[in-house]
């Protein structure tokens, strides 16, 4: 079972799932299918193979798209009418819920890829009505074409309707380059959605947890249920959800305050009508509505008529002004429960003055009463969220500040160090949520052969020198972009400690090389004995071969190292390193296929890292039972074949071990039963599985060790440059 501080990943409550969870396919098994457009490597992407989307975001005439989207602010269409006339809010929660799917367990959901235009997202119940939204960004989209994603321009109209609307920002950075097919994350493996009765996800009495990685509470929502746990309006119980939603997306309490009150000061709740009058969500809906859902006759759509949360009011007297409005308000009133007439649980100021009440959202002389969800009223009951709701009520500078930077953070949370920021608005502040790495600087050729040959003569086994390059550069995950190589904080807490690294091993290493680098930096010296150590296996099995390194990489300090917040980046199991700490409620050989992935590898590349680093004897001690087990070969060390040729060898016989779960097997001679190595299942699915075991053939064939240690280079290096934005 996952707890409430984190917990193993995928740890469910028991029940075995899959990888994926719920994918598209059992959502909406009459969709479209385009998958097997994609076999053979086909790209559903349709950009030039050479598009260089910095390159053509930088060309943009930013002022110019800045100027169009605060046009587009107040440009009301009659096919949806903006509130108040400003559809600045409406664009705020469509920037908030692109970047709020964002979970710290494994870097996925987030901003960066544009993901809220496909399914499951563009049809989850809490995005409803954003199918509208983005539709009415199309015009501006279309006129700048591929010098904007998709995925930069929800964050920047999110952006530019703040400031419009007086609101302070932060800054912006662009480089979200967009994906255009859904991306595979799991998003839980409930058969029902939010609003199908299905259970949250915390349910204490139960000693139920939300499992990680994920971070809402409910399948189909982007946190927390705004009418309170499971529909129930307890504000203390919802305090609790939201401590632990938007902690799981890196937000801390004052930022979770900061970002509600502040995304609350502006635009409207919608629930004018029962919610069964609307259509269903995009993706399962008729053809002839072109991609959108939740739609009603036209004519109580102009009226305003249209139910999205199902909760129906504004916060505040000015929903498209910034201010202090919503705390003074939330602590002026007692609030007393009141239904939508959607039929939803909200809370409604008892006896509010006039000037307290707010405008209709069609009739401005019209003046409705405000209202506030049970996830509000949690701002002003939980005690520590009333602290800081105190204090931002009497300090506006302070809600400022503190929404400006929590905003920032949020939608530039997945996009990795600051190197990738684009644009004239890069705030030049450095922020420790961005893991700053300083400048590095090159070591000359000969610092950096003296240095390979200095490690190679210092006695440290290659298996050691190959362990530590991966411990350092692997930590990368292609979600968030955060971990790998650069600033070596391999050194530091927490990585330094893991014991996926085998720490004791892992400091012996780094303090000889630490003695013998020179000029040349921590994190340069790690990558360059790694690939010393690889050289040379391979020299012992008779190839000669060289691993090209790209030096100038930079040592982060201490400072420098948010330490809890590198503490989701910890593996729970590495099937390169044949480690596992904790059995996970998908099999252990997923939980390989998911690091590949988060490394960016393809099938090919995946196998021969673990068929080169299990030849090499580059295993965790923590599986290894004094046995090597995975080392498939009787020459560890060198870089060679032989695990996939002993692996493939009829002449071996497997078998599970007892009591090891299904984690652990012995394999025997055919003939003699002599027992001749131990493997795991991360081992054995290279021959056990009929499309990895294609991939093994290849590599076992005669004359497969060439293209082995081509295939295995490429993919060693592209890990140990997967965090070089600096360079790339
Ligand atoms: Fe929010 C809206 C809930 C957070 C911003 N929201 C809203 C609604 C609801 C909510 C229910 C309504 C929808 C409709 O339309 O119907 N939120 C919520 C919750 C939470 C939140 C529960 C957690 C606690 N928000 C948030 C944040 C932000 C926001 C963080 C930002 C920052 N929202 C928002 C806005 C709006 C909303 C702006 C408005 C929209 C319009 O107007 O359209």
């Amino acid at each position: 079972t996952g707890s409430m501080a984190g917990g193993c990943p995928f740890g469910g409550n028991g029940e075995a799932r899959s990888l994926l969870g719920r994918t598209n396919r059992d959502w909406w098994p009459d969709a479209l299918n385009l998958e097997i457009l994609t076999q053979d490597g086909k790209a559903a992407d349709p950009m030039a193979e050479d598009f260089d989307y910095c390159e053509a975001f930088n060309a943009i005439d930013y002022g110019a798209l800045k100027a169009d989207l605060t046009a587009l602010m107040t440009d009301s269409q009659d096919w949806w009418p903006a509130d108040y006339g400003n559809y600045g809010p409406f664009f705020i929660r469509m920037a908030w819920h692109a970047a709020g799917t964002y979970r710290t367990g494994d870097g996925r959901g987030g901003s960066s890829s544009g993901q809220q235009r496909f399914a499951p997202l563009n049809s989850w119940p809490d995005n409803g009505n954003l199918d509208k939204a983005r539709r009415l960004l199309w015009p501006i989209k279309q006129k700048y074409g591929k010098n904007i994603s998709w995925a930069d321009l929800f964050i920047l109209t999110g952006n530019v309707a703040i400031e419009t609307m007086g609101g302070p920002v932060f800054g912006f950075g662009g480089g979200r380059k967009d994906v255009f097919e859904p991306e595979n994350v799991y998003w839980g493996s409930e058969e029902l959605w939010v609003d199908e009765g299905v259970e949250t996800r915390i349910i204490p009495d139960e000693g139920k947890a939300m499992e990680n990685p994920l971070a809402a509470i409910q399948m189909g929502l982007i946190y927390v249920n705004p009418e309170g746990p499971g529909g129930n309006p307890d504000p203390l119980q919802s305090a609790r959800d939201m401590r632990e939603t938007f902690a799981r997306m890196a937000m801390n309490d004052e930022e979770t305050v900061a970002l509600t009150a502040g995304g609350h000061a502006f635009g409207k709740t919608h629930g004018a009508k029962p919610a069964d009058t609307f259509s269903g969500a995009p993706e399962g809906e008729h053809l002839a509505l072109m991609g959108f859902g939740w739609l009603t006759d036209k004519e109580e759509i102009e009226k305003g008529h249209i139910t999205t949360s199902g909760l129906e009011g504004a916060w505040t007297p000015n929903p498209t002004q910034w201010g202090g409005d919503y705390f003074r308000l939330l602590f002026k009133y007692d609030f007393e429960l009141v239904k939508s007439p959607a039929g939803a649980q909200q809370w409604q100021p008892v006896n509010p003055d006039e000037e307290d009440m707010a405008p209709d959202a069609r009739d401005p002389s019209k003046k409705v009463p405000t209202m506030m969800t049970t996830a509000d009223i949690a701002l002003k009951m939980d005690p520590e969220y009333r602290k800081i709701s105190e204090r931002f009520r009497d300090d506006q500078a302070a809600l400022d500040d503190a929404f400006a930077r929590a905003w920032f953070k949020l939608v530039h949370r997945d996009m990795g160090p600051k190197v990738r920021y684009l644009g004239p608005e890069v705030p030049s502040e450095d922020l420790i949520w961005q893991d700053p790495v300083p400048a590095g600087t090159t070591p000359s050729d000969a610092d950096v052969s003296s240095f390979k040959s200095a490690v190679l003569d210092s006695g440290l086994p290659v298996a050691e020198l190959v362990k530590a390059a991966w411990a350092s550069a692997s930590t990368y995950r292609n979600s968030d972009h955060r971990g790998g190589a650069n600033g070596a904080r391999l050194r530091l807490s927490p990585q330094k400690d893991w014991a996926v690294n085998d720490p004791e091993e892992l400091g012996n290493v780094l303090s000889k090389l630490d003695s013998l680098r020179g000029s040349i930096s921590m994190a340069d010296a790690i990558v360059l004995a790694g690939a010393a150590a690889i050289e040379k296996a391979a020299q012992d099995g008779g190839f000669d071969i060289s691993v090209k390194v790209t030096t100038g990489r930079g040592d982060a300090s201490a400072e420098q190292t948010d330490v809890e917040s590198f503490e989701p980046l910890e593996p729970f199991a590495d099937g390169f390193r044949n480690y596992l700490r904790t059995k996970a409620s998908v099999k252990t050989e997923d939980m390989l296929i998911d690091r590949a992935n988060l490394l960016g590898l393809s099938i090919p590349e995946m196998t021969a890292l673990v068929g080169g680093m299990r030849a090499m004897g580059a295993v965790s001690h923590h599986a290894d039972h004094g046995s090597r087990i995975g080392v498939l070969t009787d020459r560890a060390g060198t870089l060679s074949t032989d695990f996939f040729t002993n692996l493939l060898d009829m002449g071996n016989e497997w078998e599970v071990v007892e009591d090891s779960g299904d984690e652990e097997f012995v394999g025997r001679d055919r003939k003699t039963g002599k027992e001749k190595f131990r493997a795991t299942r991360t081992d054995l699915v290279f021959g056990s599985n009929s499309q990895l075991r294609a991939i093994a053939e290849v590599f076992a064939e005669n004359g497969g060790e060439k293209l082995f240690l081509d295939t295995f280079v490429r993919a060693w290096t592209k890990v140990m440059d997967a965090d070089r934005f600096d360079v790339s």
